[in-house]
């Protein structure tokens, strides 16, 4: 379905990183009406079953849960689609032949290599209408695998990674892309190396996301065309508001 709700004409879908795995947390993000969220295996200390969990609960409030994977391995991948994530992001995607490799693993033969799981949660534990069919057409046509674009080498071979089988879409990621760069975070060059890739996957018809800082740059990367955008993640709001929160007591 995630794949599909990319490729839909509409605003973007607004999204959050997850990196803590309290369900308390998962149902304040859910409530608050997140069109998705990315739970994030490479830079939060979330168990497998951390995942399992956000994903179920994520999914119950109607938040697409995507899981960014912690590398390129099939293992990881596979264990989050098979628990019913809605896609997984792949970092570090750095040129077209990595692409392919790595996302063929993510799809079923004969375009992939994929594993039969059908009687895991994807597969709704072995009772899925249609039967193990459907679990294999969900798992090439709805789910989205998404390479994140973040190293310069990437945004040097856009137009071969957003051609490779298997990227359902990209995601720009400024923070490791500065520092591949050299130059500092939020600069000229780093934030035209965004624009130059968001380009790239529109011209592509590839949908593209990336993350926005403030009201400006949201507007900014939707009117080129960006179809889900990532705004902060769960432990900055935490943060955010438990520093809002003791200022506004200590200037009283
Ligand atoms: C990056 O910017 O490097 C990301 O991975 C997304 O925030
Ligand atoms: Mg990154």
């Amino acid at each position: 379905m995630f794949q599909q709700l990319l490729k839909s004409p509409g605003p973007p879908l607004i999204g959050t990183f997850v990196k803590l795995p309290a369900l308390e947390v998962a149902e304040i993000i859910g409530a608050a009406g997140f069109d998705f969220v990315v739970i994030d295996t490479e830079h939060a200390l979330l168990s497998v079953r951390d995942v399992y969990s956000l994903v179920v609960v994520y999914s119950r409030l109607n938040v697409a849960p995507l899981v960014r994977i912690t590398d390129h391995g099939y293992g990881d991948g596979q264990r989050y689609l098979d628990a019913g994530a809605a896609g997984i992001l792949v970092p570090h995607v750095s040129n077209a032949a990595q692409a392919e490799a790595t996302m063929k693993q993510f799809l079923f033969p004969p375009a992939g290599t994929r594993g039969m799981g059908y009687a895991a949660r994807a597969g709704l534990w072995g009772s899925l209408d249609g039967g193990p069919a459907e679990y294999v057409r969900t798992g090439q046509e709805d789910v989205a695998r998404v390479a994140m674009i973040e190293e310069r080498e990437a945004v040097e071979d856009i137009d071969g990674i957003l051609a490779a089988p298997g990227v359902d879409a990209a995601f720009i990621g400024p923070g490791d892309l500065s520092l591949s760069m050299g130059v500092p975070g939020g600069s000229p060059p780093v934030h035209e190396a965004v624009t130059r890739s968001i380009e790239a996957a529109v011209r592509a018809g590839v949908p593209v996301g990336t993350v926005v800082q403030g009201e400006e740059q949201l507007r900014l990367r939707a009117a080129q065309g960006c179809r889900f955008l990532l705004v902060g993640n769960d432990t900055g709001m935490l943060s955010g508001a438990a520093r809002r929160t003791l200022a506004q007591a200590r200037e009283a």
